[in-house]
């Protein structure tokens, strides 16, 4: 039994050069409620196939890493009771014979390993506020620190501590550069406190990024900050609010590890009467449709 199968859709767009884009299934199995999860599972495949991209959904499903999920693959990561797995996990689900979900860290290193550069997800895992006491830092980051693949996401959630997040992705020598913006995105919010240094207006510009970056022998990830559109962006004060509560919850609960995550994500919801899920499934949308247009563009580089 192979450690990890490419479906042959997959398998068969990368050897003809077409453009294919990964998408994780954690966002599916532990970040958005059923049975939106299943739609919107659906929804991201079926936006990339529109515009002639093939998607990549990735998980680990008894035991084997699948790259390309067929549609009851794809039911099983909306319907089940999966772990959440990150890089460090995967050969221990492995050998257990175990299904996971797989966060953007394990989703791009499974990405990478199949050699599919274009990822979309909703938003990036980050440094976690109180992280100087909780050591509590997304293995996203130090993930993307090694491994070529490029990510769009709607920024950082808010309830993470951007400053540090940033910080710690310079540190980590990975690129960031916002889609059609210069301030870095929160997530339900289009804009957080945070300029910054380099934007790109086409997905052209990324493309050539990347090849730059092949020029360059850098192993890096890239990621492509891509605002949620203004219309659809989150109210501001109903945000704060809520997320305060729901930060303030997890603390009360000692919520710690990878539950921190899945848990503020599923209150805010609730404490939202479902709003952010609007808000999340938009930007993730949105993200599908630029990371489409990003393979696109790579896919046809000279
Ligand atoms: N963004 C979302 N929904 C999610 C996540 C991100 O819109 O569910 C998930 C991603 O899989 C990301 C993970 O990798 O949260 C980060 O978890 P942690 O903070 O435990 O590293
Ligand atoms: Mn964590």
């Amino acid at each position: 039994m192979p450690a990890f199968v490419v479906s042959e859709e997959v398998s068969a767009a990368l050897e003809r050069g077409a453009p294919v884009v990964a998408l994780e299934s954690t966002i599916i199995s532990h970040g958005l409620p059923r049975p939106r999860n299943l739609e919107a599972a659906r929804e991201f495949e079926s936006i990339l196939r529109d515009q002639g991209v093939t998607p990549a959904t990735i998980a680990v499903l008894d035991g084997i890493a699948r790259i390309g999920l067929d549609d009851e693959g794809v039911r099983r990561i909306a319907d089940e009771d999966l772990a959440k797995a990150s890089v460090r996990d995967l050969p221990i689900i492995r050998a257990a014979g175990a299904s996971a979900a797989t966060t953007v860290a394990a989703t791009s290193h499974l990405a990478a390993l199949a050699g599919i550069r274009v990822f979309a997800t909703g938003g990036l895992g980050g440094v976690h506020r109180g992280a100087t006491d909780t050591f509590d830092e997304s293995a996203d980051l130090t993930t993307l620190a090694n491994t070529p693949i490029t990510v769009v996401s709607a920024g950082v959630k808010s309830v993470l501590d951007i400053a540090a997040t940033l910080e710690r992705l310079e540190s980590l020598s990975v690129p960031v550069v916002g889609y059609r913006t210069s301030v870095f995105p929160s997530f339900w919010l289009r804009e957080s406190a945070y300029p910054l240094d380099w934007r790109v207006d086409a997905a052209v510009e990324v493309a050539a990024i990347m090849r730059a970056q092949d020029e360059l022998g850098s192993r890096q990830g890239i990621v492509v900050a891509n605002p949620v559109p203004t219309d659809q962006a989150w109210d501001a004060e109903e945000h704060d609010r809520v997320l305060a509560r729901a930060l303030a919850e997890a603390d009360a609960a000692r919520i710690t590890g990878k539950a921190v995550t899945p848990f503020l994500l599923l209150r805010i919801v609730e404490l939202s009467g479902g709003r952010s899920l609007e808000v999340n499934l938009d930007l993730a949308r949105n993200n599908v449709r630029v990371a489409g247009e990003i393979a696109t563009a790579w896919a046809a580089r000279a």
